[in-house]
């Protein structure tokens, strides 16, 4: 019996995701600035191997031949970050035509190939003169994002109208929790708390800029990494301590954007530590946008207990066998549907993009000179599948971008994980080479449909 075959629906929207630092090198090249993440590589003892973006994949100067592997697997759509450093240098001032030319034919030759652009604003490569007058701390870096959004709009929206404000915010977050992550500093409850209202009025500053200063019409929307619950069976009761989990988990995030005030619940538990907030800060968070980025790679499993716990549930431990990839993620690819339909029940989002999935695993060039990465293949049919019964059950998700278009630089774990459907050969001048996933993709998009 042939397997059904699934159709997405028409104008979906297949592309792939990378990050400024991840991939451009050029790290001190065309007057570009410090960022943290340069600081941070620089630091001995940060990063695996002692690894830096220095020259990582090389993408500064090699855009155009990226863009032609691009337009060989078909993609429909490239999401990538801009370098605020590139922009200006010092984070706020005199914005740097170099940097801005980079992006202006980066643009340009994604046209040419009919790639939509989406252009994420900020994925963590703070400007190191800002981390130094507080960083994310500091409530001015928010209207310093807001400036350098505006300088990049004026740039760049003749032609690019998909604009993305942040990325996964909780990992910027992280770098002021812990010292794995740039600027590496540990902060008390109640700085990391100012620093989440921070970054979200970054967010709606950088709307309201876009929207106030694009050339065409624009569609704006944040990129968020929700922590995903899956529940361990589909009874009621799992069904409603998921519910729970995933305010507990998400909610600090999710109400000022969506409702305009902090959970009520959650502000009574900060007590001490929640942060100075205006009323017009939190209508600024909550400008309306155009869609949602979800960020999922994974989830945890939770079950109903009212054993344990007033509120009546726990995680589940995966069981030992579960698979996970080489970043020891488990692999349960139902963290796609839940994850979308924990944000669709709750909140009026008009369109959802998947704007990051996909899978590190220790890919070897084999003897033929090809990466047959049947691991990868299955785990992205897997996640589409997930996505594919999102779209069935009515959620507007209109596109998917898959982490990452090539190996590149993983933050902390530098070099050794490799995420990419092209194969970064580093000892070898960066030679990229298509993965078996690129190909098996490139027949997706092409039908725009799966085999179950
Ligand atoms: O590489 C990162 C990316 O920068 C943000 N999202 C997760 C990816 C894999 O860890």
């Amino acid at each position: 019996m042939t397997e059904p075959f699934l159709l997405f629906p028409d104008g979906f929207i297949w592309g792939c995701a990378t990050a400024s630092y991840q991939i451009e090198g050029a790290f001190d090249e065309d007057s570009k600035g410090e960022s943290i993440w340069d600081r941070f590589s620089h630091t001995p003892g940060k990063i695996t191997n002692g690894d830096t973006g220095d020259v990582a994949c090389n993408h500064y100067h090699r855009f155009a031949e990226d863009v032609n592997l691009m337009s060989k697997i078909g993609l429909k759509a490239y999401r990538f970050s801009i370098s605020w450093p590139r922009i200006i240098p010092d984070g706020i001032g005199e914005a740097n035509e170099k940097g801005l030319a980079f992006y202006d034919r980066l643009v340009d030759k994604l046209l040419e190939k009919q790639i939509i652009p989406f252009v994420t604003l900020y994925h963590w490569d703070l400007p190191q003169a800002l981390e130094d007058k507080g960083g994310w701390r500091n409530k001015d870096t928010a209207f310093a994002f807001a400036e350098y959004a505006k300088v990049v709009v004026n740039c760049l929206s003749d032609r690019v109208t998909k604009w993305m404000t942040l990325n996964e915010a909780p990992c910027v977050v992280h770098g002021y929790q812990r010292e794995d992550s740039a600027p590496g500093a540990r902060e008390p409850e109640k700085v990391i708390n100012q620093i989440i209202h921070n970054l979200l009025l970054a967010h709606g500053l950088g709307v309201q800029v876009i929207r106030g200063n694009a050339k065409k019409q624009p569609e704006v929307g944040l990129v968020h990494n929700p922590s995903v619950k899956i529940p361990k069976t589909n009874s009621p009761e799992d069904t409603a301590a998921v519910k729970t989990a995933w305010f507990d988990a998400n909610a600090w995030w999710f109400e000022p954007l969506y409702r305009g005030k902090y959970p009520e619940k959650l502000w009574r538990e900060k007590r001490n530590d929640i942060p100075q907030i205006t009323d017009e800060d939190m209508k600024i968070i909550s400008t309306p946008t155009d869609f949602l980025g979800l960020n999922i790679y994974t989830g945890n499993l939770v079950e109903a207990d009212h054993n344990r716990n007033s509120e009546g549930l726990k995680e589940v431990a995966y069981p030992r066998e579960q698979p996970k990839t080489a970043m020891g993620w488990y692999i349960n690819p139902d963290c796609i549907y839940y994850g979308l339909k924990a944000v669709a029940e709750r909140y009026d989002v008009k369109k959802f993009f998947i704007s990051e999935n996909g899978c590190a695993f220790d890919d070897v060039v084999s003897y033929d000179g090809n990466i047959y990465d049947h691991y990868r293949i299955n785990y992205l049919k897997d996640h589409f599948l997930s996505a594919y019964r999102a779209v069935s059950e009515g959620i507007n998700l209109v596109g998917y971008f898959v982490w990452s278009l090539m190996d590149n630089f993983e933050w902390t774990r530098g070099y050794s994980k490799r995420f990419g459907i092209v194969f970064i050969d580093y000892n070898n001048s960066q030679k990229r080479i298509l993965k078996e996933s690129a190909l098996w993709y490139k027949n997706i998009i092409e039908q725009n449909g799966i085999f179950k």
